[in-house]
């Protein structure tokens, strides 16, 4: 018998949901019908809270007249341009402002059309960037356990996420990992970077020895990895990755899909700990996710190692729709959005506000951590006892039945409100939380 929506003509089997439990989903569905600033419409009429940007990727509130209007304009006017040996403006305006923005020596964009993409782009550029300047026995890259890298096979290889990984055969050869840096023991209720953890870096060094230098191209990772549970770096840690890949050559890459755009108060993550990597991955809240884009960013060195090779194409890669028109310009317009209205920094204004609102959960049954950068929050709970996710699963259908979407992650309720978000809804958002863990 074929799930069936209640209320609408819907036979719900075809459609194959992305990480989602279908069968569970379909036998209870949830749909969301419209949204507007900080807040979904469900099916039902009720107004939804939304405390994780859609999917951390809505950063500056739902329904932007700029973005929607920019859209509606470019589709009208150039709704699809060939991007091989083809330009339009806003792809080389949207570039050109991107790179104003990022970390000084990282001035070139190559556009996708996702994290999973972006990533997958970073990982190449860095492999034919040795063989370019003639050292192509770099070919190791290095990830590191819970890190979430998209679902690409680059993005799982160099992940760290048992399920993400195991059914998909032997995914790319030559990876390796860094240990994560979640610590339960030393750094719960830590509340921003935990003190405890910079040696976790040296676990690069470890892997250098092992595999010797001249056969590693890159190391990836999330400044705060947001997928497996909002883990804060440790104090000290990025800069000591930083210190080591300079020592070895290795190219450092940032996947920001989550952390751009304001998340951490500052445009990057890379301007908040002031540690410029080599590469920075990006999507979500490139276009407000009104329509999907991604991007790399690159440093002038490797760009240029590029510039100087043979006439003719100097990287064999791209997508169909690397800069299509209505991406670029929803991102030009969410870009003026950011800065008109402050939201790279707000986030830096709201942090103290949304860390005690957040830790003055503690105490609460079964809360175990709570950790906060930023806008970005988690807290951590005890498992059920044979029953892990279970009761960040129930947490989730009690926060949405009271008007709250949340995200869960294992038994980890994750956090990431747009950056328009007021105080009342932090408020809303905390005393949600309260009322719910009460009873999970
Ligand atoms: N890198 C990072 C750091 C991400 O968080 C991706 C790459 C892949 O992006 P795409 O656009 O290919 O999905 C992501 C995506 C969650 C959640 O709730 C997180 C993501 C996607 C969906 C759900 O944790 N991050």
């Amino acid at each position: 018998m074929a799930a069936v929506k209640p209320g609408l003509d819907l036979d719900l089997e075809a459609f194959w949901m992305p990480f989602t439990a279908n069968r569970q989903f379909k036998a209870n569905p949830r749909f969301l019908v419209a949204a507007e600033g900080m807040h979904y419409i469900a099916d039902d009429g009720r107004k939804i809270l939304d405390a994780v940007s859609g999917l951390w990727c809505v950063n500056a509130g739902h329904g932007r007249k700029k973005i929607t209007e920019a859209v509606q304009k470019q589709v009208a006017e150039l709704d699809f341009a060939p991007g091989f040996q083809m330009g339009h403006p806003g792809a080389f305006r949207l570039a050109q402002r991107l790179a104003e923005i990022a970390p000084a020596p990282l001035k070139h964009v190559f556009f996708t059309n996702s994290g999973s993409e972006s990533v997958d782009t970073a990982l190449k550029i860095a492999l034919a960037y040795h063989r370019v300047r003639g050292e192509g026995s770099r070919q190791r890259l290095i990830g590191r356990e819970r890190g979430y890298h998209g679902v690409g096979f680059g993005g799982i290889s160099v992940g760290g996420i048992a399920n993400n990984r195991k059914f998909f055969g032997s995914l790319l050869a030559g990876v390796d990992h860094l240990p994560h840096t979640h610590d339960l023991s030393r750094n719960a209720f830590s509340r921003g970077e935990p003190e405890w953890g910079a040696h976790f870096a040296d676990a690069l060094e470890a892997l250098v020895a092992l595999h010797d230098k001249s056969t590693i191209a890159a190391v990836i990772v999330e400044p705060v990895a947001g997928s497996t549970g909002v883990l804060i770096p440790p104090k000290g840690y990025l800069k000591r990755l930083r210190e080591i890949c300079d020592k070895h050559q290795l190219l450092l890459i940032f996947d920001e899909v989550i952390t751009g755009f304001g998340r951490l108060g500052a445009p990057f993550a890379s301007h908040y700990f002031d540690v410029v990597p080599d590469m920075i991955t990006l999507a979500k809240g490139l276009t407000n996710a009104a329509v999907p884009m991604g991007a790399v960013l690159v440093r002038d060195e490797i760009y240029d190692a590029f510039m100087k090779g043979p006439d003719g194409i100097e990287l064999f890669h791209g997508y169909t729709y690397s800069g299509h028109p209505l991406a670029c310009a929803a991102g030009n317009a969410a870009l003026d959005i950011y800065r008109e209205e402050g939201l790279f920094t707000r986030g830096a204004e709201l942090a103290r506000y949304w860390e005690d609102a957040l830790h003055q959960l503690r105490g609460l049954p079964h809360v175990i951590d709570i950790r906060n950068l930023g806008l970005v929050g988690a807290i951590e709970l005890e498992p059920i006892a044979g029953s892990p996710t279970k009761r960040a699963g129930q947490a989730f259908g009690a926060a949405f039945d009271k008007g709250v979407l949340i995200r869960t992650t294992g038994d980890t309720i994750a956090l990431s409100p747009p950056l328009i978000v007021e105080k009342s809804q932090i408020d809303q958002i905390a005393e949600t939380l309260r009322e719910v863990l009460k009873a999970v």
